[in-house]
C-alpha cells in the first residue's frame, strides 16, 4: 500500500498532512468537523498520505491502532499567533522521545531572517545531528519572517532558506511556493539532495489549489505538506483522491475537471 516508515517517497514524490495549526493559529482555524484529531488521522489514513505531522501531546493521545500504519512526523518546536513580528520558536520535544512515540522523522521550524534566527539554526542542526543518529529523517519548515525580512515570498530568500536547510542537515525543506515556476527550478537546486516539499496555505478553491500544487511539482518539488486546503475541505478524501493523481500520476487539475470544483471554497 502506500506507507513505509523508511521511506515516505513513491516514486520520488510525496504527500503530508500537516495538522500543526491549532498551536501556531490557534482553533480559530477550525470548526465541529475539524477540532479533534482523530478526525484527521482519519484522513491521513483513508486518503493515503505519505506521513502525518503532529506535535508531540497529539501523537501520544491519538497515533495509536490502525493509524500507526501512517508514518508519522513529530514537530519538535511552534510558537503561537501572538508573536509575529520578529518570531522564535523553540525546542519543546527531543528527538528521542518522539523516537519512542513512534516517529519516523522529525520536524521543526525556523523563521529566517528574524533577529533570533541564530538560535534555530542551532537547534535545528543539532536535532539533525541527533535524527540521524536515531534513523529518524528530518523536516525544516524554513519561513522567511521577521525584522530582516521585507518580502517573505521573494524568489531569493526563499531560495537563501532552502540552501541553508541542506546545510543543516535537512532532509526535507518545506517552503511556501510563491507563483514563480523558474524560480522554484532554482530553489530546487540549491537545496542539493535536500528534498523541497511546499506548504498548501490558507485555503482556496479546489483548482486553484491543485494547480499550484501542479506547477510547483513540475518545477521540481516533490511534494507537499499541507493542512488547511485538505482538513478544511466539505469533502476530504475525495480532494485527497484527487490531489494524489496530481502528485503521483502527475495528473493536471484540468484533467481532472470532473472531479474538481472549480468555484467557491
Ligand atoms: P497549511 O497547509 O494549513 O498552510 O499548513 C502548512 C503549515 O506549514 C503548517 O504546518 C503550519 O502550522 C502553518 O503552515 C504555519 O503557517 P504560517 O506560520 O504561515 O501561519
Amino acid at each position: 500500500m502506500f506507507w513505509n516508515k523508511n521511506n515516505i517517497f513513491e516514486n520520488g514524490r510525496t504527500m503530508i498532512l500537516a495538522y500543526d495549526q491549532g498551536f501556531e493559529h490557534g482553533p480559530a482555524d477550525f470548526n465541529m468537523s475539524n477540532a479533534d484529531p482523530e478526525k484527521i488521522f482519519k484522513i491521513a489514513l483513508n486518503g493515503g498520505y505519505s506521513a502525518f505531522a503532529v506535535q508531540a501531546g497529539i501523537a501520544e493521545k491519538y497515533y495509536k491502532g490502525k493509524y500507526r500504519k501512517v508514518p508519522l512526523i513529530v514537530k519538535l518546536n511552534a510558537k503561537d499567533r501572538f508573536d509575529n513580528h520578529d518570531p522564535v520558536s523553540l525546542q519543546h520535544t527531543s528527538v528521542a522521545y518522539a523516537k519512542k512515540i513512534g516517529a519516523a522523522g522529525v520536524g521543526y521550524t525556523i523563521y529566517l531572517g528574524s533577529s533570533h534566527e541564530q538560535r534555530m539554526f542551532v537547534e535545528f542542526g543539532r536535532i539533525c545531528e541527533e535524527a540521524k543518529k536515531l534513523g529518524l529523517f528530518t523536516m525544516c519548515w524554513m519561513y522567511p519572517r521577521g525584522n530582516k525580512i521585507t518580502n517573505e515570498l521573494s524568489t531569493e530568500t526563499i531560495c537563501y532558506g532552502s540552501r541553508i536547510a541542506m546545510e543543516l542537515g535537512a532532509d526535507i525543506v518545506k517552503i511556501k511556493y510563491n507563483g514563480d515556476s523558474a524560480g522554484m527550478k532554482w530553489i530546487v537546486e540549491c537545496a542539493g539532495k535536500t528534498k523541497v516539499v511546499v506548504a498548501g496555505g490558507s485555503k482556496v478553491n479546489e483548482f486553484e489549489f491543485l494547480k499550484n500544487i501542479h506547477e510547483a511539482i513540475n518545477s521540481g518539488a516533490v511534494g507537499l505538506a499541507v493542512g488547511r486546503n485538505v482538513w478544511q475541505d466539505s469533502d476530504p478524501l475525495k480532494l485527497s483522491a484527487n490531489l494524489r493523481k496530481v502528485i503521483f500520476l502527475n495528473k493536471s487539475p484540468q484533467e481532472l475537471k470532473d472531479s474538481v470544483v472549480e468555484g467557491g471554497k
